[in-house]
């Protein structure tokens, strides 16, 4: 069945959940490794009214090493089934179009490639068959080498740029100008600077006439800018709050969805934006 970007009657911004199923994500690493526990907490990101349940296999967090296809299967499959037609998209957070296709198959309707089909050359053409909505994120390199790749002359051009070129290159292979999501890719090879300028600079952004998908959940970023100077570092599970702050202004500004660990507080957020 084929899938359009999901959109709210309502038309506020929509709440993408993250489910890690990891064990070494960056906040929520090892929470929900059993399949079990995964989809019991993939139900609770329903029940506080996600929009959409993004499932991922893979830690992207700086540093991180790989892990098999197989192992991403195994982590991932199981879970998007179990969650399937309980009242939220299920989004598939893959490089890989292994994986993408088989979470297709077994219900996801969105898939979130960080690396904007960078990482595997046959992705594009299976999102294009498969015909779902395609997330593409700036990218530049795997985690275990994206820190050496943190060079912009000028940030918001080359992020905006390189996402057009992606679009272009899915669009070439066949991929519907009106299945892409873009998404400025907060923290990936991008220094704190850089995230806040592309925040800044979101009607840039915009400009390329896609709907777009901000990530900023409890990343470091936000940590360095809420946590006293020469103090500990806040705790990555005390960025509700500033992440609450990023969403609102972000949905006020315009953003399609955002993908966040809280959800509650997030749709307080995006809620009271679009009163405004
Ligand atoms: N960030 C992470 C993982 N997947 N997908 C998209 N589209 N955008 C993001 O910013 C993004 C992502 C890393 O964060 P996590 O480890 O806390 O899930």
């Amino acid at each position: 069945m084929p899938y359009d970007i999901p959109v709210r009657e309502d038309g506020r911004t929509l709440v993408m959940g993250v489910l890690n199923v990891t064990p070494d994500s960056f906040s929520d690493g090892g929470e929900y490794l059993a399949p079990a526990d995964a989809v019991a907490r993939g139900q609770e990101l329903i029940a506080q009214g996600a929009d959409i349940v993004d499932i991922g296999g893979e830690s992207t967090r700086p540093g991180a090493t790989r892990v098999s296809t197989a192992e991403e299967i195994d982590r991932t499959i199981s879970v998007v089934s179990g969650l399937r037609d309980q009242g939220a998209v299920i989004s598939i957070d893959t490089m890989r179009a292994e994986v993408a296709r088989l979470a297709v198959e077994n219900g996801a309707g969105i898939v979130n490639d960080v690396s904007g089909g960078l990482a595997d050359e046959a992705m594009l053409e299976t999102v294009a068959e498969l015909n779902v909505p395609y997330v593409i994120m700036h990218w530049r390199a795997h985690s275990e080498q994206m820190e050496q790749f943190t060079h912009y002359d000028d940030v918001v051009t080359e992020v905006c740029e390189h996402l057009a070129t992606r679009a272009q290159a899915a669009q070439a292979v066949g991929v519907k100008n009106s299945k892409i999501i873009v998404d400025p890719g907060l923290g990936f090879a991008k220094r704190p600077e850089h995230n806040w300028k592309l925040l800044r600079h979101f009607d840039d952004l915009k400009k390329m006439g896609h709907p777009i998908l901000v990530g900023a959940s409890r990343k470091r970023f936000l940590r360095n800018a809420v946590s006293e100077p020469g103090a500990k570092p806040r705790e990555f599970d005390d960025l509700a709050a500033a992440t609450d702050a990023v969403s609102a202004l972000m949905a006020h500004a315009g953003a399609w969805a955002v993908r966040v660990h809280d959800v509650p507080g997030t749709i307080d957020a995006v809620t009271i934006a679009n009163y405004l």
